[in-house]
Formats: structure tokens, C-alpha cells, sequence
């Protein structure tokens, strides 16, 4: 394979041994070799398993449903697919498993996605900056400019490879030259990326900017009930579906952080969405309504204000107002993307409306890809979840995909942790996050540590002493960063607008409060019914549950209540004493990571080695950082020592 300028992730296939008397061959049947699909599949096999002589049948079987597909292994290897997505996703899989060094005429293998919709948010923006990106610029664009070239095709390669569907190419900021997309200048560069991504059974997105009237029709309002603005919507979206028949439809981010919306003349989320959604119902195009709503200036000082109510307090309401090619995505938690959160309690409190669950791959609160962060598990936690919203089968997982109230559209979603580094993803251990994402959405049974062992053997070398070391740290590192960082559901604590690094009272948007709620006595924010009342936002048992802190799990206790320094927690450890110990620990753990990285040199490339090396480096300097200032500032606020006597100023 010809030498590239970037890392093939877990799709090196060069690095097999290569013996070049032996070819794979591929055979179809039921399935045309030109369908594009198809002929990725045929690709991706020869090239994946160019050192074999195996034969590979790719069958059609009509009884298999939309994008399943079923292996048998013998003496020829057959993948039977429902259609052609699933053609690709088997082809991947028998790839996979023979670069993981399983036998794959033994492979014998049924698989269906848990959740229809399987996509990646990028917030990537025109100019080739990415909003929260953490691995350099972004590879779609370049000074206003859509770049496609072989790099995106293997963009498009992995992420087909782990089963994502869909892609939102743009940031859900809409910035003025985003807003574009949906003209003349951009169509022909989007048509060729759409069949890019077509090429590999992905549907390409866009996020919209909801005053497009005002900002590209010049009108003055964009109320989504005014007549005027539904036509030029209606006009609009003609004209992208005439120019761009495959797109799978919009992303839309209203009402939140200065984005315009529906709120500004009085309208619902419900009626915002549902006007776009009946405009591009006919062209079988779907509207992403995101339910990251909130006032951002709110006046933390009012005890009862909650910026964590305000997803329920807005979205729940409208349950069964959206319309059916309207689907909700809901973010993991009530507040956003910290390292511990309380499931949202839209998700399954919503029962009539289609809903999907958004996540974030992109390191944002969680250490931006320099400090080691597997988020697999946490994403496990969040899908095991039991909302209670019926007697069985409320899981988020049983949500999401649709199989609890039968809903078509369903889903999963990330904010993707993608950039132009050499290594994608900043880190070479952050694409962990990257392939484990697209896995767990695929297949929302598959353990944290079976994905985190598949990506570490399809992305190295390694003798199993070193691959076994490797899974560990990758299945420690979420706790240890949430040890010397922000233990007990606190959250937050990071430097405003930056989100890395400790800054106790660092508050976002205004001049008022700080996300602790921290005082003399004690620390956390009361979300009781004594409280904000956050915790009636959820079924029984877990209202009565979160409502009370003898019964709330301990590792969301300050997410729920404001409790006292002396608070004995269920070690026998005063709360205070816990926040000293975690941070100690945390900050001990990070530079054990630190140390057993040094194991790997000579073991994976040079360049990996060194690049994961000065990212731990970074890493102890962090946790010190936070151990330090955490500490010294709970100290200084409680005048209680740590009962270890160690150094706190
Ligand atoms: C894209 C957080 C981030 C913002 C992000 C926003 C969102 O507030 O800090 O960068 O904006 O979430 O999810 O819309």
C-alpha cells in the first residue's frame, strides 16, 4: 500500500506480513459488483485480506433485515447481508477478525445494529478550526473552502468500518460561512462528498442555521409559523434536495447560547422543528432537533435556578407534538458532557417522541485528548440505565435504539474526536474512544473491555503481557481522571471557555455563583425537592432515590445535594477527606500511567511512543495541577486538615 501522510488507525492493513503468491477473491451473488456499496465491500476484502487465499461469498438474503448481516466460516467464508450496508458491515467484520488473528473459516456470526442511526457529529467550522477540537484543524474544510481528497475517503473507510451511518459535517454553531452550505457555492463540493460517503453507505448531514431566512433571504423575522418564512423554507429546501437527492437531513441547534430560535417570537422547539420537518418530509429527509436548550445568563444566585431542569422543563411538555420525521437528540447528561452526570431524565421521560442520545467523543471536559480518558465505560453506565418510564425494557439502550416504543427513527450520536494530526485524534490512545464509539453503537452489548481489546489488536503489535496492560490502563483511566479532577458528581471546577485544567470557582457565563455552590460548611447544590427540584424529574424509584442522599449513589452525591464537610460518606471517610484522598490517589494513578507507558517503547511506533509519552507527561503536570488547587481550596474553605498530615497550603 502506498506510503500516506497519516495514520491508518485500525485499518492498517500493511501491517500484515505480505505473501504475494496468494489473493483473496471475492464472489457476489444477489448483489450487483457495481452497486457502489457493494464494491466498497470487494475493495475493502482484497485489500484487508490480500495476504490469504480465501474465497469470500457475498450473498443476499432477503430475509435479514436492514443492514444485518450473517458470516459462516468453511472452506469458503459466506456473509449474508438484508442489503448492501450490511454486505459492508460483514465484509468488515471478517477484516477484523482476521487482523485480531481469529480463524475466520471458524467464523460463524449473526449481527443486527441495536440503533438505526449511527452518526458522528463534527463541530467543525468553515475556516478549518473545530470548536472544541483537540487534534488539529479539520480535513473538511480549509479557508471557506470543502476539501475532499483521499484523506476523506479514509475518513469515510473507518468510520463505515465501525458501522456509523451518518454525518453531520459542520458545526451546530452555524458561523456565517456555514451557513452557505446551503447554497449554489457549496453544492457541487458537497455532491462530491455525498458520494463519497455514499460509496461507504453513509449518509451525509448538515447542521442549519434556523435565521437562514433573515441571514441568506433577507427577510426580517424567521418565525417558523410566518407564512413568508415557511415558503422560502420550502423554496430552499427544494433546491438543496434538486441539487443533493441523498441527504439524510439537518442538524438544528436553536435557542441556546445565542443560537436563534423559535423562542424569540414566542413559538415552541416543537413548532420550530416541526416546520422544517414537514418541508423535508417529502424528499424522505429527517430533522435532528438538539435539546441542549438553556438560558446561559441565568442568575445562579436565586437558589431555586437550575440550569440542569431546563432540557425536562422545555422538552417534556411537547411529548408527542413532534412530528414523525422529527427525532429529539438528547444529550447524556442534564448539563453537559462532564466527566460524572445523572442520566438525563428527558431520555425516556419523553414516551411519544422520537429520541436519540447524544454523547461526546471530543474530549472537552474530559482531558482534550491529552490526558488518558477511555469513555466506553461511561457510555456503558449511561445505556444500562433504567429510566423506569415502563415495567421492563426502559433501558437507555431499549430507548434509544427504538425498542422501547417502537420508534423507526432512533439512535445514537457523537461529537467526534477527529482532526487533521497525523494520528486523527491528537493522542494515538484517544481513538480508543474514536473505534469504540462507533462499535458500541453498532452493538450496545459488546463489553467496554472486549472493545477496548479489539481496538488495541487491531492497532498494534503486542505481545499479551503489554496488550493486557494497555486494555488496563484504557479501563482505569475514566476514574482516575475523575479521582484528581472533579470526584462525587461535582463536575465543572475547569478553567471557563478553555475546559482544561482546575479553576475551583471558574464559572462560564457570568459573574454570578460558581457550579460547586461551595461554603464553609459544606458543598454541592441541592437539587431535592428542598432544593431546585431537579430530582422529580425522574420516575420511582430513582426521584425518591437522587432525593435523598442516604440513598443517592454516592458518586452523584454533590450533583444532588449540598452536603457538610463532616458528612460520613459509606467508607467511614469524612467528605472532606475524600476529596483530599481522591485527589492524592488521582494524581498518584495518573503518574503510574505515566510509568507503565515507558513498557511500550520499542513495542509500537516510534512516533506513537513518543507523541503518548509527552501527552502523559502533560497529564501528571495536570492532575498535580488539580490535586493542588482542589485541595488547597476545600482546606482553605473548611479550616479541616487532611487527617494524613500531607502538604496542603
Ligand atoms: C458547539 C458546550 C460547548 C460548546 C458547544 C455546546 C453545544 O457548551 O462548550 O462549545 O457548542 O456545548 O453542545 O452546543
Amino acid at each position: 500500500m502506498a506510503e500516506k501522510n497519516w495514520s491508518q488507525l485500525w485499518l492498517d492493513y500493511s501491517r500484515k506480513k505480505h505473501d504475494s503468491s496468494l489473493e483473496c477473491t471475492v464472489k457476489c451473488e444477489g448483489f450487483s459488483e457495481e452497486n457502489r456499496v457493494i464494491n466498497s465491500a470487494v475493495k475493502e476484502l482484497k485489500a484487508g485480506l490480500f495476504d490469504s487465499s480465501l474465497v469470500v461469498i457475498i450473498k443476499k438474503n432477503e430475509a435479514l433485515s436492514k443492514e444485518s448481516y450473517s458470516i459462516k466460516g468453511g472452506a469458503s467464508v459466506e456473509i449474508e447481508a438484508g442489503d448492501e450496508n450490511g454486505a459492508l458491515y460483514g465484509a468488515f467484520h471478517v477484516i477484523r477478525s482476521a487482523m485480531t488473528g481469529d480463524d475466520v473459516s471458524k467464523l460463524s456470526v449473526s449481527k443486527t445494529p441495536s440503533n438505526p442511526l449511527r452518526m458522528m457529529n463534527h463541530w467543525d467550522n468553515m475556516d478549518g478550526s473545530i470548536e472544541r477540537g483537540y487534534s488539529g484543524n479539520s480535513f473538511f474544510y480549509e479557508k471557506d473552502t470543502i476539501i475532499v481528497n483521499d484523506r476523506t475517503r479514509d475518513y469515510v473507510r473507518f468510520m463505515a468500518s465501525i458501522g456509523i451511518n451518518g454525518v453531520v459535517i459542520n458545526n451546530v454553531n452555524v458561523k456565517w460561512a456555514a451557513s452557505y452550505l446551503i447554497t449554489d457555492r457549496y453544492f457541487d463540493d458537497l455532491v462530491k462528498l455525498s458520494e463519497l460517503f455514499n460509496d461507504y453507505g453513509i449518509k451525509l448531514f448538515l447542521s442549519l442555521n434556523f435565521a437562514s431566512p433573515i441571514e441568506l433571504g433577507g427577510l426580517e423575522i424567521c418565525d417558523p409559523l410566518d407564512e413568508k418564512v415557511i415558503d422560502w423554507w420550502k423554496d430552499k429546501i427544494k433546491e438543496v434536495y434538486d441539487r443533493l437527492p441523498g441527504l439524510g437531513g439537518f442538524l438544528v441547534k436553536a435557542d441556546s447560547e445565542g443560537r436563534p430560535g423559535p423562542f424569540t417570537y414566542g413559538r415552541t422547539q416543537a413548532d420550530g422543528a416541526n416546520m422544517l420537518g414537514d418541508i423535508i418530509a417529502p424528499y424522505g429527509g429527517i430533522i435532528i432537533w438538539r435539546c441542549f436548550v438553556y438560558n446561559c445568563t441565568q442568575d445562579w444566585r436565586d437558589y431555586k435556578t437550575d440550569r440542569a431542569r431546563a432540557g425536562y422543563d422545555y422538552f417534556k411538555g411537547l411529548d408527542g407534538e413532534y412530528h414523525d420525521n422529527v427525532i429529539l437528540q438528547i444529550k447524556n447528561g442534564p448539563m453537559d458532557f462532564q466527566i460524572r452526570e445523572p442520566v438525563s431524565p428527558l431520555l425516556g421521560g419523553l414516551t411519544k417522541t422520537n429520541q436519540m442520545l447524544e454523547v461526546q467523543i471530543a474530549q472537552e471536559y474530559t482531558g482534550h485528548q491529552i490526558d488518558l480518558c477511555y469513555l466506553i465505560p461511561m457510555f456503558r453506565e449511561i445505556l444500562e440505565f433504567r429510566t423506569y418510564c415502563q415495567e421492563s425494557n426502559d433501558t437507555v439502550a431499549d430507548i434509544v435504539s427504538g425498542r422501547a416504543f417502537g420508534n423507526k427513527l432512533a439512535g445514537m450520536a457523537a461529537v467526534i474526536n477527529t482532526g487533521n494530526d497525523f494520528n486523527w485524534t491528537g493522542n494515538d490512545l484517544a481513538a480508543a474512544n474514536l473505534y469504540g464509539f462507533g462499535r458500541l453503537a453498532f452493538d450496545t452489548d459488546l463489553s467496554s473491555e472486549e472493545i477496548a481489546r479489539e481496538w488495541v489488536r487491531l492497532t498494534f503489535d503486542l505481545e499479551k503481557d503489554l496488550e493486557d496492560k494497555l486494555v488496563e490502563m484504557l479501563l482505569n483511566s475514566r476514574e482516575i481522571y475523575e479521582r484528581y479532577t472533579s470526584p462525587l458528581g461535582i463536575g465543572w471546577m475547569v478553567n471557563p471557555g478553555v475546559h482544561y485544567g482546575p479553576s475551583v470557582d471558574g464559572y462560564e457565563y457570568s459573574r454570578w455563583g460558581t457550579y460547586h455552590r461551595a461554603d464553609h460548611l459544606g458543598i454541592g447544590v441541592d437539587r431535592s425537592d428542598k432544593g431546585t427540584g431537579y430530582a422529580q424529574q425522574y420516575y420511582e424509584p430513582n426521584a425518591s432515590a437522587y432525593n435523598d442522599p442516604n440513598t443517592c449513589p454516592e458518586e452523584l452525591l454533590l450533583f444532588f445535594h449540598h452536603i457538610p464537610y463532616t458528612w460520613k460518606l459509606k467508607t467511614g471517610k469524612t467528605l472532606i477527606q475524600h476529596i483530599y484522598d481522591s485527589h492524592f490517589q488521582g494524581y498518584e494513578e495518573a503518574k503510574k500511567l505515566a510509568e507503565d507507558w515507558k513498557a511500550f517503547e520499542g513495542k509500537v511506533p516510534e512516533r506513537t511512543f513518543n507523541c503518548v509519552s509527552h501527552r502523559f507527561e502533560m497529564q501528571v503536570d495536570n492532575a498535580h495541577e488539580w490535586c493542588d488547587q482542589v485541595n488547597s481550596y476545600f482546606f482553605r474553605k473548611s479550616g479541616i486538615p487532611d487527617e494524613k498530615g500531607r502538604d496542603i497550603f
